[in-house]
């Protein structure tokens, strides 16, 4: 067997059969950075160099790079069974993972619809809002709302809810329509350098009202929003905000989502965002963490009015039409098991939140460094925010990933936003170290 930390570099025309996902294909054909091995928090590349991961892959290791636990545990279940049929049958290890995935969960949300992805995730959620509302006699609440600025994955439903304009560009005539936008609540005038939540915005929220007047309550499924914005550059939610959203969802029976694909297992210091905000919505979804992002898996965790809203028609009769052959997949239900385990085991989640001030203490010393407009934070997620060079939004961004990667750390750009987002088992030195070596790109910048 061929150990991939064992194979040669490829040659450059083996790199051009792949269509690399959300990339710069031409740009890293040429100049390829391949990772061959990962344990803890660090990567090694085909060159043998090791890489501090500032971002838990892609906000999803938050155990740390091929813990032992977890590992054995997808090794030993592949040997005794590798796939079991998701529908009309089941398999204890989905029940068992469910069971505990609602034991994390705020009250009432009870139920857990499984998938394999955060854009499997939404779909499924927006499906299950629009359908909850058709069962109850409301049929005519089909309307979504989102926020601009959100990143709710790739499908169709993620893309129209979702308000990255170059996810929707390409796509604009072929959206799910009836969808409409809640303003972003990123201003630097007001709260540039925030520390944790920032003081203003809560009547952002305000916003649901006009939507609500513009189409009325009767034609609104549901809203959705991550209650902390990480893809489009880590917006955390101003105070009350999120409160808000949540009083008015409730007043005119419209839905909240939570999607907490990146926020949920530890990444803000609780296992849900939700507890950090201290607001339920209806629905959460999930992803990344709950395997530490070794198999995928995704999914909904649904309220108790929610599910029970569908077990109303005859007794024989599949309430819900929708699911994946994948679904509750055994190898992703063996790792997220394991990973909520370890999770557990090592107290991680508490951890996170422990180490919350130390980033944001590092990161926030930054403030001064060339180009900085805006440092942001909360539990383990971090950003740096830095002007655009003129007419090339994301050029200056992308310039301090390289030269990042080049001093051995991997933090993640988007546009001219430096996202950090470490496993929840990082140590102070490592955050020392993406800290400098961030002052170190950030003076040698032009
Ligand atoms: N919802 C949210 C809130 C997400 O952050 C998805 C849905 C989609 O998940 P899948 O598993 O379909 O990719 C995401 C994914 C980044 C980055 O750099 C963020 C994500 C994925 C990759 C990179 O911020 N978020």
């Amino acid at each position: 067997m061929t150990l991939l930390s064992d194979a040669p570099s490829l040659a450059q025309e083996s790199l051009e059969a792949f269509w690399m996902p959300f990339t710069a294909n031409r740009q890293f054909k040429a100049h390829p950075r391949m990772l061959v091995k990962a344990e803890g928090m660090y990567y090694t590349t085909d060159d043998g160099r090791r890489i501090l991961d500032g971002f838990a892959g892609l906000w999803c290791c938050n155990a740390g790079h091929c813990r032992k636990p977890i590992v054995e545990a997808i090794q030993k279940q592949a040997a005794v069974m590798d796939y079991a049929p998701a529908f009309q049958m089941g398999q204890p290890l989905a029940f068992e993972l469910a069971n505990r995935i609602v034991g994390m969960a705020p009250d009432p949300l009870d139920h857990v619809f499984f998938c394999n992805s955060g854009s499997e995730a939404v779909d499924s959620a927006l499906k299950i809002a629009i359908a909850y509302h058709r069962v109850r006699g409301e049929g005519a609440r089909t309307r979504l709302i989102g926020r601009e600025r959100a990143y709710h994955g790739v499908g169709f439903g993620g893309i129209s809810v979702g308000g990255i304009p170059v996810n929707r560009k390409m796509y604009a005539g072929a959206m799910i329509p009836g969808v409409d936008h809640l303003p972003h609540t990123h201003n630097l005038e007001k709260n540039a350098f925030s520390r944790g939540q920032p003081e203003w915005g809560a009547q952002l929220a305000d916003e649901l009202e006009r939507l609500v007047a513009l189409h009325d309550a009767s034609t609104i499924a549901a809203v959705i929003v991550e209650p902390m914005a990480g893809s489009t550059g880590v917006l955390i939610p101003p105070r009350g905000y999120l409160e808000r959203l949540r009083e008015i969802t409730r007043k005119h029976g419209i839905l909240l989502i939570f999607d907490e694909v990146i926020t949920a297992f530890g990444r803000m210091g609780a296992a849900f965002a939700s507890e950090v905000y201290g607001v339920v919505p209806d629905m959460i979804t999930f992803a990344k963490g709950v395997t530490s992002g070794t198999v995928p898996m995704g999914g909904v965790i649904v309220s108790h009015d929610v599910y029970q809203a569908f077990m109303s028609g005859p007794a024989g009769s599949i309430e819900l039409f929708h699911g994946y052959t994948y679904s509750a997949h055994v190898l992703a239900c063996a790792a997220g098991l394991a990973t909520l385990q370890l999770y557990e085991d090592e107290g991680l989640f508490a951890r996170a939140a422990r180490m919350a001030p130390k980033l944001e203490a590092a990161l926030h010393a930054l403030r001064g460094s060339r180009h900085v407009i805006d440092i942001r934070n909360q539990g383990l997620v971090g950003a740096i925010e830095v002007a655009a060079r003129p007419g090339t939004v994301g050029a200056r961004g992308f310039d301090i990933f390289l030269r990042c990667f080049e001093k051995g750390v991997l933090v993640r750009q988007t546009g001219d936003i430096i996202a950090l987002a470490p496993a929840l088992i990082v140590e102070d030195s490592e955050i020392d170290r993406m800290a400098s070596t961030l002052r170190d790109v950030l003076a040698g910048l032009d």
